[in-house]
């Protein structure tokens, strides 16, 4: 039949380009359709100024082949957005799987067709696919949200959201801009936006704790060290609750006589990245805990900002690292420059957006320039956008309730929904993990499954109910003896109006994560369903 194959793959980013080899690897014929232009999933539209990885780039990448990650250099320890979308070209060029990928393509309808066990997949371009399989590789931060400002159609000026950022330069020379949002993407922009700005205006719901990135550019023979010792950190990556080789911690904040503790936050903030989150394991459970590293990281934002009447403004009180952990290249200092400007929408909150600047309760703010850098429908935005229907024409809206019942089986599947896999879905480690790591396990487990099904005859998988309640009300338990839900975040779906409070991500470690879903496989797909050929005497 024209346009069938074994697989659909919808995205390709690092989910998808792994995917689609892997697939094509073991003998399935696969067929990866993406909305935009090219290969890189979120690294081909976040191209704002100052967009870089808060991995270390030389575990932010696939450690599937030894001899794929030999072959690419990193030129600094944190890439830049432009450095990882040509890293994810050349290992799409080096494992040949463009020409299984289809551009310019997006997934409007899916729908499970029960007489011919196939989903039969509509694109918006109006193409019709059907396949044996459908894997969800949208990632977890693929649609952006911009709040629904009253005014917004009419502000005569130029406006973006840092996560679909334009592919020519914007030229911010002279320009006066607003931003609004201090998450990742405005604290990565903020510094680099006022380097060429005239006047920058940065609009600030929630102050952010962040780390100090200490980017650098990777000496050669550092790189060939690092090469040198990838089998090594390899293998603690996959042993690891973070997917970095960062072992799990034993040490816990309070426990920890206080010359010791402020000794190793100053270590860690002195090295960076995303080692001080690491460096306790009861940040985000005890608020005992939390205090002491959140105070000791509001201490450094004093120490930064010059402008007394500004500090203030600046300092979180949230507990440290319940939303996402936030490193930085000079974002507080840049306080300190007087064409910078705080505007606390706590004191001010925006009323509107006008033709000439943005409309706080106390004044206008005239602006030729308003970036948006108000993140993402997290989690589950971009899948239920994706209208895809399982059993009985039953929509994934439907059976979520429209978010507010979100229930999955592992974070891969979903009762209802036969043949159909999620790639770091939701109740998964996903984002709380390297998501390069989380995503080669899940890949290689659905790869895996697919096998298992070829070989045993099996025309449909599916979770069953109570799998999948059990799953939902572990992840549910897990999170809440922690921190993570007593936060306003983007973990838990705060950042939008109107969506539902969730909190959609397992917590309990990739490591343990990767053995129960082993344990899954080795039990013949414990808490699925299986329903087999008829086999023809
Ligand atoms: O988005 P965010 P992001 N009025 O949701 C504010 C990944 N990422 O794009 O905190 C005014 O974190 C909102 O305020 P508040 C990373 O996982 C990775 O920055 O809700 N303000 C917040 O300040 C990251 O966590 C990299 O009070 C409003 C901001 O907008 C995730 O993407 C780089 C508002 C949104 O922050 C999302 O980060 C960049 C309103 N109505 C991103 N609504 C890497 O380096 C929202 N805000 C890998």
């Amino acid at each position: 039949m024209a346009n069938h194959v074994d697989a659909i793959v919808i995205g390709a980013g690092f989910s998808g380009i792994y995917m689609t080899y892997k697939l094509r690897e073991e003998g399935f014929t696969v067929k990866t359709l993406e909305k935009a232009a090219g290969v890189g999933g979120v690294w081909f539209l976040a191209r704002y100024p100052g967009a870089r990885c808060d991995s270390d780039s030389i575990y932010y990448n696939y450690i599937f082949s030894e001899e794929l990650y030999k072959k690419w250099s990193w030129s600094s320890r944190f890439a830049a957005q432009d450095e990882i979308l040509s890293y994810l070209n050349f290992v799409a060029d080096e494992l040949d799987v463009k020409k299984e990928m289809q551009f310019n393509t997006e997934v409007k309808f899916a729908i499970w067709d029960e007489d011919q066990t196939k989903w039969l997949v509509t694109t918006a371009q109006g193409e019709v696919f059907t396949a044996t399989y459908l894997i969800s590789g949208v990632g977890c931060l693929s649609t952006s949200s911009i709040p629904n400002f009253q005014g917004r159609e009419s502000f005569k000026g130029e406006s973006y959201h840092t996560g679909n950022w334009p592919h020519t330069p914007v030229d911010l020379k002279g320009k006066r801009v607003g931003v609004i949002g201090t998450g990742s993407s405005g604290v990565q922009s903020i510094p680099v936006i006022a380097e060429e700005a005239k006047e920058v205006y940065v609009f600030q719901r929630t102050p952010q704790y962040s780390v100090p990135t200490r980017n650098r550019q990777f000496t050669e023979e550092e790189i060939a060290q690092f090469k040198e010792a990838f089998l090594d950190a390899r293998e603690i990556m996959l042993n690891s609750p973070s997917g970095l080789p960062i072992p799990r911690s034993t040490r816990s904040v309070v426990d920890t006589p206080e010359e010791e503790r402020i000794a190793i936050l100053e270590d860690a903030w002195e090295k960076g990245g995303m080692i001080l989150n690491n460096a306790f394991y009861d940040i985000v459970i005890d608020p005992k805990s939390n205090e002491l590293v959140s105070e000791f990281l509001r201490g450094k934002i004093r120490e930064k900002v010059k402008k007394s009447d500004v500090v203030e403004h600046l300092l979180p009180y949230y507990y440290y690292s319940t939303k996402r952990p936030i490193l930085d290249t000079n974002y507080h200092d840049t306080y300190n420059q007087d064409h910078v400007t705080l505007v606390n929408l706590r004191q001010q909150p925006i009323e509107c957006i006008t033709e000439n600047g943005i409309q706080t309760t106390e004044k206008e703010y005239p602006l030729d320039i308003i970036v948006f850098a108000t993140g993402y429908d997290a989690m589950t935005g971009t899948l239920l956008k994706l209208d895809i229907r399982g059993r009985n024409g039953v929509s994934l809206q439907e059976k979520w309730e429209n978010g507010a019942k979100v229930e999955t089986y592992l974070g891969l599947g979903l009762a209802g929904f036969p043949n159909f896999f999620t790639i770091t879905g939701p109740q998964s480690p996903s984002v709380l993990t390297n998501v390069p790591t989380a995503i080669e396990q899940h890949v290689e487990w659905i790869s895996d499954c697919l096998n298992y099904l070829r070989e045993h005859n099996v025309k449909t998988i599916e979770p069953t109910v109570e799998a999948e309640i059990q799953w939902s009300k572990q992840c549910t338990e897990i999170a809440n003896g922690t921190l993570f839900t007593k936060t306003e975040s983007w973990y838990t779906g705060s950042n939008i109006d109107g969506k539902s409070r969730d909190f959609l991500i397992y917590l309990n470690g990739l490591d343990n994560y990767r053995q129960l879903c082993n344990e899954v496989a080795e039990h013949g797909y414990k808490g699925y369903q299986l329903q087999y050929e008829e086999i023809k005497a």
